[in-house]
């Protein structure tokens, strides 16, 4: 997969350098180019935002800076990226769309500061592209480079061969599978006791009937507990007589 990103913080991406990232880059399985918007600013200041019309607080990224610096990634090759922009805004990033991010070829991530860019950008280029506006949660930051980082580092395990174990994306929160809509239960390793905590009984028995019913009882009350939201909408049907004890 090609990864473009564009913004006017590249050294915010150096996260990408390491770790599953920085493994797949190494290994070509991933192409990572950044690129600085103000490459593409062309007064002395490199001025990249404006005042907004009809007024309001904050700056607006200028979509003349924009439309240059998309041109000339985007370049004249026969394939065209996919592009996201990290907004607020956007639709919400989940492990589904990071699983249809993950099979497609070439994503640009095109990074906002400020309040924002200019919408005659994603106007523009909604009718040569695929143009996602996406938020990671209710929440505002800064900017969409840490949106960015956490995206990449979500769609990049999807990968084949990134992860080590194909099973891990398996068994995730939010999966598909038999736990679907489940949060994880807790993990233990060795030893079997410390400071006075054991591990649970079921897990030492070997017996793999009884742990994966224990897995997914615990997966149910994490679930109820943290996320009465995905509890309520779990469907009644995959609930059976055990689940409903709980
Ligand atoms: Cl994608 N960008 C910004 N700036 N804030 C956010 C966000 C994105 N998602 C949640 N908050």
């Amino acid at each position: 997969m090609r990864l473009d990103i564009i913004s006017i913080f590249p050294e915010y991406f150096s996260p990408l350098d390491v770790s599953l990232i920085g493994k797949a880059r190494e290994r070509g399985t991933l192409d990572v180019r950044i690129h600085q918007l103000r490459d593409w600013a062309h007064d002395v200041h490199k001025t990249v935002d404006d005042t907004p019309y009809g007024g309001g607080p904050g700056m607006v990224m200028k979509p003349e800076v924009w439309g240059a610096a998309v041109d000339a990634v985007v370049g004249s090759a026969d394939q065209v990226p996919r592009m996201v922009v990290p907004t607020p805004s956007g639709r919400p990033f989940t492990q589904e769309l990071a699983q249809e991010l993950a099979r497609e070829p070439w994503l640009l991530f095109c990074c906002g500061r400020y309040e924002g860019i200019d919408s005659r950008v994603m106007a523009e280029y909604s009718t040569r592209l695929r143009v996602d506006e996406v938020s990671i949660g209710d929440y505002v930051l800064a900017g969409g480079e840490v949106a960015v980082l956490v995206m990449a580092e979500a769609v990049g395990r999807l990968l084949p061969g990134v992860l080590g174990n194909a099973c891990s994306v398996a068994d995730d929160s939010f999966a598909p599978g038999s736990m679907r809509n489940l949060l994880e239960g807790p993990v233990f390793t060795k030893p079997p006791e410390w400071r006075g905590h054991k591990v649970p009984e079921v897990l030492l028995s070997g017996h793999h009937g009884k742990i994966a019913r224990w897995r997914r009882d615990e997966a149910l009350r994490r679930t109820v507990a943290n996320r009465p939201d995905l509890a309520a909408a779990l469907d009644p049907e995959t609930l059976d007589k055990h689940d409903r004890a709980l």
